[in-house]
């Protein structure tokens, strides 16, 4: 039985609890777990013994590539998803209740004698544990990220704008193999480091900035994600003090996460090292989200999430301090989750750097 079957298995396991026979499937990442092609415009329906890959002629021949764990309904010509599911026997169908547009919604609920049970996370939780070839692809695209990085500090001069530095970040990523971005980059310098988010504009970067990076790409269908900041030029004291405690920080978690403890307390790890200096109120994120075929998965490190942290997850550590109308400074690394600690994918030097 082939990996996809297996996963598909797996997921039939949990549809007792979840009081359905069938569940419908259409968010690109959790086709693309079941299928290992990217997703779009593609739409799967598993039942206990069957397994169905709706989608039209375009996707023929790919469809038919996966006979070995899918049948193929083809759509078009008057047949379509609602279709599909009227000529179907089971009556209690599960729908991806963060995922399934209004309109399939208004549809699938106006055919007679069927339930539809909105469910969440059944293939999420499924997706928290990566296999080897999963592990190595994640592994793969970090380590793009990471010859970037080393690529991108001869690079990074004063008088650039932050768009010529996210654009740059690009495309050395493409030109080491990525096939696109986890996410939009940030690139973004001096006070405009305070914002976690902040988004690459015309801004120069100045001798005296400091200059956060956030990145990733996509390999094989996983996402990378990693975060620096460098002084360009000369930093401020408070500069320093606080970019050392962010570090103290990160590497305090890194040291002591391992499977096994909650989220909450992997989150406390870092945010306890920056309450404890005063800074509490100034990290106002999660320390750290998990990264898969989406760029935000599960599990997490924040202080909500109660669960113990499964081995073979695998996580951003991203502790930060923004200050406002200053400067903020945020770095995160990305870890495979062991039972003995974390293997960090993310090996950039994390030392102020300053160019
Ligand atoms: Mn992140």
């Amino acid at each position: 039985m082939n990996k996809y079957a297996e996963r598909i298995n797996r997921l039939r396991a949990k549809f007792e609890d979840s009081g359905i026979e069938a569940l419908y499937i259409n968010s690109v990442a959790n086709v693309s777990y079941f299928t290992g092609k990217k997703g779009n415009d593609c739409s799967l329906y598993i039942t206990a013994d069957e397994a169905w890959i709706i989608t039209d002629f375009r996707y023929e021949e790919l469809a038919q590539s996966m006979s070995e764990w899918l049948s193929f309904y083809e759509t078009g010509a008057g047949r379509n998803t609602l279709s599909f599911i009227e000529s179907r026997e089971e009556r209690k169908i599960g729908i991806e209740r963060s995922y399934l547009p209004l309109d399939l919604w208004l549809r699938f609920t106006a055919i007679e004698g069927k339930e539809f049970i909105p469910v969440h996370g059944l293939v999420e939780k499924l997706r928290d544990v990566k296999d080897a070839e999963e592990l190595e692809l994640i592994a793969r695209a970090a380590k793009i990220g990471c010859e970037t990085f080393d690529y991108i500090l001869g690079f990074i001069k004063p008088g650039m704008t932050e768009k010529e530095l996210a654009t740059e970040i690009e495309y050395q990523m493409k030109k080491r193999g990525a096939e696109g971005l986890s996410f939009d980059t940030i690139a973004i310098s001096g006070a405009k480091t305070s914002m976690p988010h902040g988004v690459p504009s015309d801004k120069k970067i100045e001798t005296g900035d400091f200059v956060t990076m956030d990145y990733g790409c996509l390999y094989g269908g996983y996402c990378s994600d990693m975060t620096r900041t460098v002084a360009v030029g000369q930093p401020t004291q408070e500069m320093k003090d606080v970019y050392n405690i962010v570090l103290k920080a990160q590497l305090n978690a890194c040291e002591k996460i391992h499977a096994g403890l909650t989220g909450i307390e992997c989150d406390a790890l870092a945010r306890d090292v920056i309450a404890e200096a005063g800074y509490g109120d100034r990290f106002g994120h999660s320390l750290g989200h998990g990264v898969g075929l989406f760029i935000h998965e599960g599990p997490s490190f924040n202080q909500r999430y109660d669960a113990p942290i499964p081995a073979d997850s695998v996580v951003s550590i991203e502790p930060g301090i923004y200050l406002p109308g200053k400067f903020g400074v945020r770095i995160e690394d990305l870890a495979i989750i062991k039972e003995s600690g974390i293997i960090n994918l993310v090996d950039s030097k994390k030392e102020l750097i300053i160019l």
